[in-house]
């Protein structure tokens, strides 16, 4: 693929690159490199929170840290990023950590916490951090770097967490450290994701379930519509709580162990807003197991199908879309099948980011260009536009293998 539609850099050269800007920033190589993805969530939104089943992918995009032991004999990690003008962050591990300053932070203070509650102390740490994954996209950076940081933890203790465990230790840091009341899904997939696979995870049970996905002639495009997306605003938390009102009128658990016909029978005990919330969630748990057959049949007109259903749920619904994601997913269907678009739907948890595509990969070049022609022309804003493969879960690399 030509240009930069896919990774500019595998992640060989990235985290290459990494360790080299280690060594210019710090006077000494690195010691350690890991790199997490970030996700793209091709069915199943709003429903992880609520037992239900979630089908995402690692992207071809990482949050990278290089480290090594800090040399001036403090108990403290500093992390600086590769961007200039970020703050650095300094974790005082001879104090407990609390959350802090930068915001950023608090992703990595949180999996320090945690890993110090489990008697894990890496000690004091020269850490610099580089991320691809676009910030406010919706595609899960700051479980990369949750992930990323658990991932160099890790390294550096000699000790692998089980990945269930590690996901739910990062998810921990985002509730209490982030304020962010997320379900599990952006943490599974950044531990567990796997090359050429989707990953279809039970939320309940917590099983997750490979499933194939290297069909040569389709595409998975990610329409970046440049509206920041911001979980923490309380929207996301208001949806949880209408979703646990419901379940409660239901008398179920979770919104997972109803069905659309227990929904009607008690749809004049429940608030509107609170039923829609309901009837999006219900559907969209269904929805998600048939776009998984769907793929693993390679069924593409019925899973972009699906994908146009979710994304019409989510925006009248469970009102988690905006004006220019619903403008992406307009013009998607306006190419249409015989343009080589399948289905298009917005992705993560909404109120701006990213909306991803099922399309044909001969017309890739095409349908970008036509995407960000007329997204341009419809809101004024210039879309960034990329495609990636399913990529691996988090990793660590030998360093002296990338020297
Ligand atoms: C965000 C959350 F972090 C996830 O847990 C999930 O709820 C998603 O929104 C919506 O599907 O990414």
């Amino acid at each position: 693929m030509p240009g930069d539609f896919y990774l500019p850099m595998t992640l060989q050269e990235l985290t290459a690159h990494v360790s080299q800007q280690f060594t210019k920033i710090y006077g000494r190589q690195p010691r350690w490199i890991v790199a997490a993805p970030g996700r793209v969530n091709v069915i199943g939104e709003h429903t992880d929170y609520n037992g239900g089943f979630v089908l995402p992918m690692a992207i071809e995009r990482y949050a990278v840290m290089a480290a090594d032991r800090s040399t001036d004999g403090k108990n403290v990690i500093q992390i600086r990023d590769t961007v200039k003008g970020v703050e650095p962050t300094l974790i005082d591990l001879s104090a407990p950590v609390k959350p802090g300053t930068p915001k950023w932070s608090n992703y990595p203070r949180g999996v320090v916490a945690g890993f110090l509650a489990r008697g894990i102390n890496p000690g004091g740490l020269d850490v610099l951090l580089h991320s691809t994954v676009p910030l406010g996209g919706g595609l899960s950076s700051s479980a990369a770097l949750e992930v990323c940081t658990a991932t160099l933890l890790e390294a550096i203790a000699g000790k692998k967490l089980d990945p269930v465990e590690k996901a739910l230790l990062c998810q921990k840091a985002e509730h209490e450290f982030a304020g962010v009341p997320c379900g599990i899904m952006d943490q599974f997939i950044s531990v567990m994701g796997r090359e050429n696979h989707l990953l279809l995870l039970d939320c309940r049970s917590r099983k997750p379930e490979l499933v194939p996905m290297n069909d040569p002639s389709v595409a998975l495009l990610i329409v970046n519509t440049n509206v920041k997306h911001e979980l923490s605003g309380g929207e996301y938390a208001k949806r949880r709580a209408q979703c646990e009102t419901a379940a409660k009128i239901l008398g179920v658990p979770s919104l997972r162990d109803a069905d659309a016909d227990a929904l009607e029978l008690v749809k004049g005990k429940m608030d509107e807003v609170v039923y829609r919330r309901a009837r999006h969630v219900i559907g969209e748990i269904e929805r998600t197991t048939h776009a998984a057959e769907g793929v693993r049949t390679s069924n593409w007109p019925t899973v972009g199908q699906l994908m146009y259903a979710s994304h019409r749920s989510l925006r009248d619904d469970y009102e988690v879309s905006c004006n220019e994601l619903d403008a992406v997913v307009e013009i998607a269907e306006s190419i249409g099948i015989k343009g080589g678009v399948y289905g298009c739907r917005m992705t993560g948890g909404g109120f701006g980011g990213c909306a991803v595509a099922l399309v044909k990969a001969g017309a890739v070049e095409a349908i970008s260009k036509k995407i960000a022609v007329d997204y341009k022309k419809k809101t004024g804003i210039e879309a960034t536009i990329f495609g990636s493969r399913p990529a691996a879960g988090a990793t660590v690399w030998p360093v002296r293998a990338i020297k």
